[in-house]
């Protein structure tokens, strides 16, 4: 059958999105999902886990001298985060416009942490902030057989082919 995935450029960018334990603890996981699935992208991967300390030190390596840095990883270990990863066309920044500013105080209402935080420390969500580190991002929390190859059955409703 034809593949849209393979035919529209773009439309197979991918991005890692993680609930973290706050949202989990909160209760937002399920409201989260349904705005990245209404918006029209296509989940891939999916799982609750207790983050290993070398998924998050990898994962904020960039920010291992900041003197938030060990609050943070307390803040990440504390308890089980969702962590996803979604596809479609401009994915990787229409999550970030989704997910709003880091610092929540600053975020708008509308966005996730602007709708659901007050406070950059606890601010809900994870979304990769380019194509490349999205893709280092995505190989560090699944492994390539946890990642699901499907076709929408609806891809004329998202996209002109
Ligand atoms: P991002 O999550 O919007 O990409 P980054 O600057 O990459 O923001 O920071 C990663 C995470 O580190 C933030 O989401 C937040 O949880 C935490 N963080 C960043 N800056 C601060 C801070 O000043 N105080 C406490 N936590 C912070
Ligand atoms: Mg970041």
């Amino acid at each position: 059958s034809r593949s849209y995935s393979s035919v529209l450029p773009g439309i197979q960018e991918r991005t890692l999105i993680a609930v973290k334990p706050d949202g989990v603890q909160r209760r937002l996981v399920g409201d989260i999902i349904s705005r990245f699935e209404k918006r029209g992208f296509k989940l891939v991967g999916l799982k609750l886990l207790q983050a290993p300390e070398g998924i998050l030190a990898a994962h904020y390596h960039d920010l291992k001298r900041k003197p938030f840095y060990p609050a943070l990883i307390r803040y990440m270990s504390s308890g089980p985060v969702i962590a996803m990863v979604w596809e479609g066309y401009n994915v990787v920044r229409s999550s970030r416009a989704m997910v709003g500013e880091t610092n929540s105080a600053e975020a708008k209402p509308g966005t996730i942490r602007g709708d659901y935080s007050v406070h950059i420390s606890r601010n809900v969500i994870h979304a990769s902030d380019s194509v490349e580190v999205a893709q280092k991002e995505i190989s560090l929390w699944f492994h390539s057989d946890e990642l699901v190859d499907w076709e929408l059955c609806d891809y004329s409703n998202l996209y002109q082919d």
